[in-house]
């Protein structure tokens, strides 16, 4: 690139942990020329570790490295730490993952997406979040979210008999911003509670209900949580399917990627998986055997963006495609990293959109529009984000952590 030094050797690396509203770890990395790179960090209810792993593991070995040597810093931090995946190690690899791509794009004057291969679509379907504790407070959430823009949404209800449920804001969001915070400040995780066979009799009523009320045509979503056995989510994707969803996430815990065959067998409601998957590997037989719809993972937690167009460019070639998860512990970096791919890639399906807290947004300073439905990630030279350290100093870390489930028989479950 005229103009571009052939090398860009770092200078320093930041690991930068903060709390407006809820934690995040946000590593900030500079080269010797004073270019600045930032990568998302953040794993909810995790954080020090990813933090740890980067102070104590990472860091060093990335003062003098070239900071224009993306995929060989990867392949490095990946084979050279010998034990490889799981969320801990590939959120540190993804944070400087991110941060490389940030400096390259600022260094070449462009946004990312144009690095990437500029834009596929003009904008950026996004989905939002509405709950109720019951229909009529659902049907007032869904509305809310229309009114701010959404032109999909993501269903998420209580169900009698279970008393906390995930994804059902505490108050109904009279205005657009879904407050729904699932890990709470505290010493010890929450328990919650839950029953499968009361959920699977009382979904589909709720879906009758909006669809009923709302019409045929507006993409609705729903969100499993990982809590049922591959033949209950057989079972509710069928009983879903006169509803047409956009997609049922998470119908069963992934680790047994096989599960999903049995689901598939009954159901033609398309699925969607991915979010606590953390390599191409946790995805193999589930795209290879065509048994998803949408990869799920989010830039942060799947190793960054080198890492995440791999997943996406191998859905591609089975017709899946990206649905990368958007919720307010993936940090304005990690959702602008998310963006920048959503432009570029051509397998795009949507992209989730949890609004993070004024808080948040105080400290995190993103150039990603939000207007008439579509996300744009902006036109920014590199992701696009800044980092207040003023703001950030004023909300130190505070552990919090995401609850945890029992069964009536106090049998631990999937939360
Ligand atoms: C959820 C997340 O947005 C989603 O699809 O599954 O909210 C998830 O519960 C949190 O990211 C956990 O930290
Ligand atoms: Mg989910």
């Amino acid at each position: 690139m005229p103009g571009v030094a052939a090398t860009s050797p770092i200078r320093t690396a930041e690991v930068l942990v903060t709390s407006p509203g809820r934690n995040f770890v946000t590593l900030r990395v500079m080269t010797e020329d004073g270019v600045v790179g930032l990568g998302d960090a953040t794993l909810n209810g995790r954080e020090l570790a990813v933090a740890a792993y980067l102070t104590e593991h990472v860091v060093p070995l990335l003062i003098g490295r070239d900071a224009h040597r993306i995929e060989d810093t990867w392949q490095f931090l990946y084979r050279s730490a010998y034990w490889r995946r799981g969320p801990v190690t590939m959120a540190a690899i993804a944070a400087v993952d991110m941060a490389l791509w940030d400096i390259k794009a600022r260094l070449a004057g462009m946004p990312l997406y144009q690095l990437l291969g500029g834009a596929s679509r003009t904008g950026i379907m996004a989905y939002g979040h509405a709950s109720g504790r019951d229909v009529p407070e659902l049907l007032d959430s869904i509305r809310a979210q229309l009114a701010d823009g959404f032109r999909s949404v993501r269903v998420q209800t209580s169900v009698p008999g279970v008393n906390k449920l995930y994804g059902v804001a505490a108050q109904p969001s009279t205005s657009g911003r879904y407050d729904y915070e699932p890990a709470q400040r505290a010493p010890l995780p929450a328990e919650e509670d839950w029953d499968s066979a009361a959920y699977l009799r009382h979904v589909p009523g709720v879906f009758d209900a909006v669809r009923s009320e709302l019409g045929p045509e507006l993409p609705l979503l729903h969100d499993a949580h990982h809590r049922l056995t591959p033949i209950q989510a057989a079972r509710l994707g069928k009983a879903l399917e006169p509803y047409d969803l956009f997609w049922l996430e998470d119908c069963t815990p992934a680790e047994n990627q096989e599960g999903l065959r049995l689901v598939r067998q009954h159901t033609t409601t398309p699925l969607a998986i991915g979010e606590v998957f953390n390599t191409i590997w946790d995805y193999q037989t589930l795209i290879r055997e065509q048994l998803i719809d949408y990869v799920r993972s989010a830039v942060t937690h799947a190793g960054g963006i080198t890492a995440m167009r791999r997943i996406l460019d191998y859905a591609a070639q089975y017709q899946i495609k990206s649905g990368i998860h958007g919720p307010t512990d993936v940090s304005p970096v990690g959702m602008s990293a998310a963006l920048h791919l959503d432009l570029a890639i051509h397998n795009f399906g949507i992209q989730e959109y949890m609004v993070h807290s004024p808080a948040t947004r105080e400290v995190f300073r993103s150039s990603f529009t939000w207007a008439d439905g579509y996300l744009h990630p902006g036109d920014e030279p590199g992701l696009g984000v800044t980092y207040d350290d003023d703001a950030a100093s004023r909300h130190p870390y505070q552990a919090a952590y995401l609850p945890f489930n029992r069964l009536k028989d106090g049998t631990v479950h999937d939360w």
